[in-house]
């Protein structure tokens, strides 16, 4: 299996750390911007969104991170997607609310503190984005300390994962954030397993 995309990327970390959790051999192509350009025919033709990740399995071509995770996760058979309806949509319900409510939350505020873009310096922006993002890590925090330290089901699955790297931003970011101790225990958790190491741990973006 070829995994392309840049490891500076947490939807690209949520498929490499899915991967080495379910035992795929795989061959990992470092695309995506300052690297290699992903909006040239040759990779617009695996993923027309021109960005990372795609995968390449035996000629099968996929992209979106967390259809990624649930494909790796059900060809291997892994536990991280249970197979119970309930306890799957469970898991899907928190992988959907990562990419779609509390990633968005985060992209003006983080792109100012972490990145320094100075295109992206409203105060009013910030704040917003900040208040969202805040008032979404809250209800992390509760859902955490209400499921026994991990998202769903009671144990560990990919919505761990992508939360985790979600945390990560949290943690790197400088600010003034609120104190979140259930979540803090459990990036740390996480972050202290070999694979959380190779993508949560010292120098990782
Ligand atoms: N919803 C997509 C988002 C993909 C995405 O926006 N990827 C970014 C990196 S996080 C990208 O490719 N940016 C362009 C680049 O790296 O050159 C997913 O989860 O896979």
């Amino acid at each position: 299996m070829r995994i392309l995309g840049r490891v500076t990327s947490s939807n690209v970390r949520k498929v490499l750390w899915t991967a080495d959790l379910c035992g795929i051999a795989y061959e990992h192509e470092v695309w995506g911007m300052p690297h290699r350009d992903p909006r040239v025919p040759e990779f617009l033709a695996l993923n027309p969104n021109g960005t990372v990740p795609v995968i390449v399995d035996d000629g099968f071509v996929l992209w979106e991170s967390s259809a990624i995770m649930r494909y790796l996760a059900l060809q291997t058979g892994s536990d991280l997607w249970p197979e119970d309806a309930r306890q799957r949509a469970l898991v899907d319900q928190w992988l959907t609310w990562q990419a779609t409510e509390l990633l968005p939350s985060w992209l003006y505020a983080v792109t100012a503190y972490l990145a320094r873009n100075p295109d992206f310096a409203d105060p009013e922006r910030i704040a917003q984005s900040v208040d969202k993002w805040t008032a979404n890590m809250r209800m992390l925090e509760e859902r955490l300390v209400a499921g026994g330290g991990y998202v769903a089901n009671g144990r560990l699955s990919l919505a761990d994962l992508a939360l985790a790297l979600s945390s990560h931003r949290w943690f790197s970011t400088p600010f003034d954030r609120a104190e979140l101790p259930a979540v803090a225990e459990h990036y740390q958790r996480l972050k202290a397993t070999e694979a959380g190491q190779k993508y949560l741990g010292a120098g990782t973006p």
